[in-house]
């Protein structure tokens, strides 16, 4: 399980720094911190003790960064810290000695670390950390609409900030799989957009072998169903993508809307080969009614599955090639969608959506 580590950016550094150090030693261990979500998932059988306690986190500064370890650090599991461009971060960290970095901003997951300390996610240079555009890669969300349309390219949630609204972890000390949990809700900024009855929540948990990242919309209204499109757009490491070794495996046979032909109506192709190759050209495919598990083969002997584990129906593949020169071969886009036929959601009722990162030997 070695993925390459030779492209690792400062950011990252950083942040698995943060991730390592003790700053919230007198924070109480707790399992479950924050509201109950008004959002309601599936969630884990194991027992849990919960703590209903709420801390006001709307001041700024560095007040912003202590009130929110005072209302949901998880001593050694989940803590908070000011990541690049001093933006909020959530810090995951595993007893087994994985890490996640999420962004309050977006609601954007930047990292994810293996016990060895490798990335598994890709964060591409001219990424931006302050807020003038969404956060350019690990795993950012689109909400409420994938790609371009009537909205701002790939929907509001990745250019929103989410609201921490709590984290957990479990009572077994040997597997504390730390979580933290983001809410959305209706602003003036999304309803000049989109404005219709919605809330949001995001759970980024750290499992021991995975990272699991569940996006749930509820219809908060009593009458009116809501539609939508979304997507977890993933960027993956690879060791070089003009390299045969790397490729995308799971799609064979599958209906594919080929954007490189045309983004606007892209038409219909049929995945005739086993494997999905990105040496040659721009790779903009929307794969429709997928199997739940897409392998990135990453060219180092290892291979990152994703899982979609509920509610996603399709999947997105994607690779820049020269419209991207500086990165194109650093990473490849393996993205948990809805697109092909939008999410519909009855009044009162929650759709979720379940991706399960992970990486093996291949
Ligand atoms: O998911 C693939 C895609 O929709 C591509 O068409 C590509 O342009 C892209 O996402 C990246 O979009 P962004 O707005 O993040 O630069």
């Amino acid at each position: 399980m070695t993925l390459e580590r030779a492209s690792l950016c400062a950011f990252r550094k950083t942040a698995m720094a943060l991730a390592t150090s003790s700053m919230h030693a007198a924070i109480p261990t707790r399992a479950v911190r924050g509201s109950t979500p008004a959002v309601t998932h599936a969630r884990s059988t194991r027992a849990r003790t919960r703590v209903f306690a709420r801390a006001s986190v709307s001041a700024s500064g560095d007040d912003e960064i202590d009130a929110l370890n005072a209302a949901f650090a998880i001593k050694d599991s989940v803590r908070f810290a000011r990541g690049n461009g001093g933006l909020p971060v959530a810090l995951l960290t595993h007893k087994n000695g994985c890490t996640s970095t999420v962004y309050l901003f977006g609601a954007c997951v930047t990292s994810w670390t293996q016990k060895s300390g490798d990335e598994v996610l890709y964060v591409r240079p001219d990424a931006a950390f302050d807020k003038t555009k969404p956060i350019g890669g690990g795993a950012p969300l689109c909400f409420p609409q994938f790609g371009p349309g009537a909205m701002q390219q790939h929907g509001f949630a990745r250019n929103c900030d989410w609201e921490v609204i709590g984290s957990s972890a479990d009572v077994n000390p040997d597997d504390p799989e730390p979580a933290v949990m983001l809410a959305l809700k209706p602003n003036d900024f999304t309803r000049s957009m989109w404005d219709e009855p919605f809330e949001a929540t995001y759970e980024v948990t750290l499992r021991r072998e995975k990272l699991k990242m569940e996006l749930c919309v509820k219809n908060t209204s009593k009458d009116k169903p809501i539609d939508f499109t979304a997507a977890l757009h993933t960027y993956i490491e690879v060791t070089d993508c003009a390299n045969s070794g790397v490729f995308a495996r799971g799609l064979m046979g599958k209906t594919y809307l080929d954007k490189n032909i045309d983004p606007i109506n892209p038409p219909p192709r049929v995945q005739d080969h086993k494997d999905v190759f990105f040496g040659l050209e721009l790779c903009d495919r929307i794969y429709l009614e997928t199997d739940p598990e897409t392998l990135l083969y990453v060219g180092s002997g290892a291979a990152v599955a994703v899982e979609n584990t509920a509610g996603w129906t399709d999947t997105v593949v994607w690779n820049p090639h020269l419209t991207m020169k500086e990165c194109y071969k650093n990473f490849c886009c393996i993205e948990s969608a809805a697109v092909g036929k939008p999410v519909v959601v009855q009044p009162g009722k929650v759709w979720r959506g379940e991706t399960n990162l992970s990486v093996i030997d291949v």
